[in-house]
């Protein structure tokens, strides 16, 4: 359950005694020390990167004292030395980070200095990416209050991702999330404000106002020139705008805010007016844009300067006793910075480590159930008795039920997939349950809790998912159609599929995302038939899914949930409820393992490489051709697209020496552009003719169903392909 704190490193209301501010000044000096040493080494060419906290310490370390290190959770960005010093980060462990070295404890040599993690002081891995951890913030905030209210949650459990996701949780702790006041204008600020205001989260945002980012001054990212102004009349927050300059005020303001977080009123927001001395980064000159006397204004304003002066004039050191202290903590500066040129470098063996878990592997036996249960002995434990072939739709939905039941951690949320948020109205009507249903009657069985809808907002449902993941819950969040993943596409591939191999395998994102995709629809035109599969798989870290029938998906779907890494899981809105690939229910425990291609249809002549809606295409193809034709098809289903089933592949083309790449997105840049050109790279000696692809047309999916029809690959497409590749 962590590191038991009682109290905030500095507890006491009132005037801070001469010990605390000899420790608050000790702090600030040595942040900005290796920030010194730091960029000496920088010129030396013995690190590659510097950016400072330099002008933002009183404000850090302000913040950091008021919280409790391995009890509340933080969320810093790059600027944050002396914050993470003040929890607990060391300086040899900041300067490894800057060498680059193999002990590195945030990320192994992976990531750039001052890019914290560290789980023991949870301190959860950093991005560059500015402002997306705020929404990680949000989500950590939710996971602990829903541990706190489930504690069963929280046991650990065989078989699953459970086995390797430690839970902690307190039920008062608070989060603090940390962010420049240039980063306030992504949008994702926003969502993260309206989640952790409609929530009433335990959620300190601190912005850290410097008056610039990078070049651009205040007034250009903020309307009026003040982010205290635009978000004051968000409810349910604490305010607290302040000289961030001030170590005691900040201090003060953190411990305010941590109160009211800690007392269940809400979150708060303390935005502190800093200064930036040392420019944006050891690669920006702020004298090309900033005016003299502006930047001698700030420097009239150095906290360290403040903070010297009060000891002083306090009576608290003498000038020896500042010099004393000062000369020691150069020479711990300057140890750290010795020690650390002498660590030694990463493995470049090492380099794919973590990207997937290590510990649990979704392509392993142990995921493969050999045949679906009887349906007379499902039938008596699973949801819905009927011993009749279901839909894909239903298949799934059934899973989710299953799995909700077998596992607490298991959260669903996305936009529509309630089936009421005003639960009173479910005395009188049926629910909705997402805009496919595939979510129908979730919130009904297992509660609000569990089964809510998200704002509009699908960088907010990712965001989420990725703190509410690297807590130990399992979100099984909806994108409610591909179209619209777009917005959270920076989650996707910077955080939620990063996170893992970024901090060297400390953290991890394993949430599962599903996705409704692809045309076929008559009128779903360009903004309801998007595929783009390829760019997901694309990333590495995630896994991507995409069942072609009912039983495919729901074993697949079983396995993502129970597996360890983030999963994009894509199901083909035209299969949801087409007779084609019914099933009967396959039991509780039915689970397809990742990687495992299924032959649709053996044949001698030519291999289909597939998936998804084109299946029946190829099918229906594949049957006229061996008809009409005499032309033998093996047509391979993928089912899963990362990882893939190379070794099927290979042994069909090995036995037909000819193959077909098909599927629905466009041709160019396609999925099957990496099939076919490993094909051509590694079975170039088995293929009697070229490999050949099939997708649709490179343009986007038209409303009209006579431009549809021409747009996407028929049946007749992939029968014209068959004949060409057999006449080679
Ligand atoms: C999403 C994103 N866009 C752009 C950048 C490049 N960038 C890095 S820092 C920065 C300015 C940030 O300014 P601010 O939020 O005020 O923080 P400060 O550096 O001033 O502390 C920019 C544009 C980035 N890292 N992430
Ligand atoms: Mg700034």
């Amino acid at each position: 359950m962590g590191i038991a704190v009682s109290s905030a490193q500095v507890g006491t209301p009132g005037r801070l005694g001469p010990e605390e501010l000899v420790n608050i000044y000790r702090l600030m000096y040595l942040s900005r020390r290796i920030d010194d040493r730091e960029i000496l080494l920088k010129r030396q060419q013995k690190i590659f990167f510097q950016v400072s906290g330099a002008g933002h310490e009183a404000l850090q370390v302000g913040a950091a004292l008021a919280l409790r290190p391995g009890y509340d959770w933080f969320f810093p960005y790059y600027r944050d030395r002396g914050l993470c010093l003040a929890v607990g980060v060391t300086p040899l462990e900041m300067i490894l980070q800057a060498v680059g070295a193999e002990t590195d404890t945030a990320s192994g040599g992976r990531q750039m200095p001052t890019h914290w993690s560290s789980r023991k002081l949870n301190i959860v891995s950093t991005s560059s990416s500015t402002t997306t951890q705020l929404l990680h913030a949000v989500g950590c905030a939710e996971a602990g209050r829903y541990f706190s209210r489930h504690p069963e949650a929280a046991q650990k459990a065989e078989g699953d991702y459970r086995a390797y996701r430690d839970v902690t949780f307190h039920g008062d702790e608070v989060v603090l999330a940390c962010v420049g006041e240039g980063s306030t204008s992504q949008g994702e600020f926003w969502e993260a404000l309206n989640t952790a205001s409609n929530q009433k989260l335990p959620v300190i945002f601190m912005v850290e106002d410097n008056g610039y980012a990078i070049s651009v001054p205040v007034e250009v990212n903020t309307p009026g020139g003040n982010i205290s102004r635009l978000v004051a009349n968000f409810p349910n927050f604490h305010f607290a705008e302040i000289d961030g300059t001030d170590a005691e005020a900040s201090l003060r303001a953190f411990q305010a805010a941590a109160d009211h977080c800690r007392a269940g009123f809400g979150p708060a927001f303390v935005h502190g007016h800093c200064i930036r001395p040392y420019s944006h980064s050891l690669s920006d000159d702020d004298k090309l844009y900033r005016s003299a006397a502006e930047r001698e204004a700030d420097a009239m304003r150095d906290p360290l300067t403040r903070m010297q002066m009060r000891l002083l004039r306090e009576g608290i050191l003498s000038a020896e006793q500042i010099n004393s202290l000062e000369k020691s903590l150069d020479r711990e500066a300057s140890e750290a910075a010795d020690q650390a040129l002498k660590a030694p470098l990463p493995s470049v063996a090492n380099v794919t480590r973590h990207v997937y878990s290590e510990d649990l592997d979704p392509t392993s036996p142990n995921f493969a159930t050999e045949e679906p249960k009887a349906e007379g002995e499902a039938g008596k434990s699973g949801p819905g008795k009927s011993a009749l072939p279901r839909t894909m739709a239903d298949l799934i939905n059934v899973c989710l039920r299953d799995e909700m039941r077998r596992d607490p951690r298991i959260i669903i949320y996305g936009e529509d997939v309630a089936d009421a948020s005003r639960e009173h109205a479910l005395n009188e009507v049926k629910g909705k349950g997402g805009v496919f249903k595939l979510t129908a009657g979730l919130q009904t069985e297992f509660g609000s809790e569990r089964v809510f809808n998200s704002p509009l907002a699908e960088a907010n449902i990712v965001g989420r998912a990725v703190g509410y993941a690297l807590r130990g819950m399992k979100p099984v969040v909806e994108i409610q159609f591909f179209d619209y993943i777009w917005p959270a596409m920076h989650q996707i591939r910077n955080e939620l599929s990063l996170m893992r191999w970024r901090s060297n395998g400390a953290w991890a994102a394993p949430a599962v995302v599903r996705v409704p995709i692809g045309g076929y629809l008559t009128g779903g035109a360009i903004y309801h038939s998007q595929s783009g599969e390829s760019t997901f798989t694309h990333i590495p870290g995630l896994r991507v899914v995409f069942p072609s029938n009912a039983l495919d998906a729901n074993g697949l779907l079983r396995t993502a949930i129970r597996c360890d890494d983030p999963v994009l899981f894509l199901e083909h809105k035209r299969l949801y409820r087409e007779t084609y690939g019914r099933a009967v229910y396959p039991g509780q425990d039915f689970a397809i393992p990742f990687g495992k291609a299924r032959v649709v249809r053996p044949g001698a002549d030519i291999t289909l490489v597939t998936y998804g809606a084109v299946v029946p295409r190829a099918l229906q193809a594949a049957q006229t051709a061996h008809r009409e034709h005499g032309i033998d098809v093996e047509i391979l289903d993928l089912r899963t697209l990362s990882p893939y089933d190379w070794q099927a592949i290979a042994e069909s083309v090995r036995k037909t020496s000819r193959v077909i790449v098909a599927h629905e997105d466009q041709l160019s840049w396609g999925y099957g552009a990496e099939i076919a050109a490993r094909i051509a790279d590694e079975l170039f000696e088995d293929l009697d003719a070229p490999v050949k692809r099939v997708g649709a047309l490179d343009t986007f999916v038209a409303y009209a169903p006579v431009l549809e029809d021409a747009i996407l690959p028929q049946p007749a497409t992939i029968l014209k392909a068959i004949q060409d590749l057999k006449a080679y």
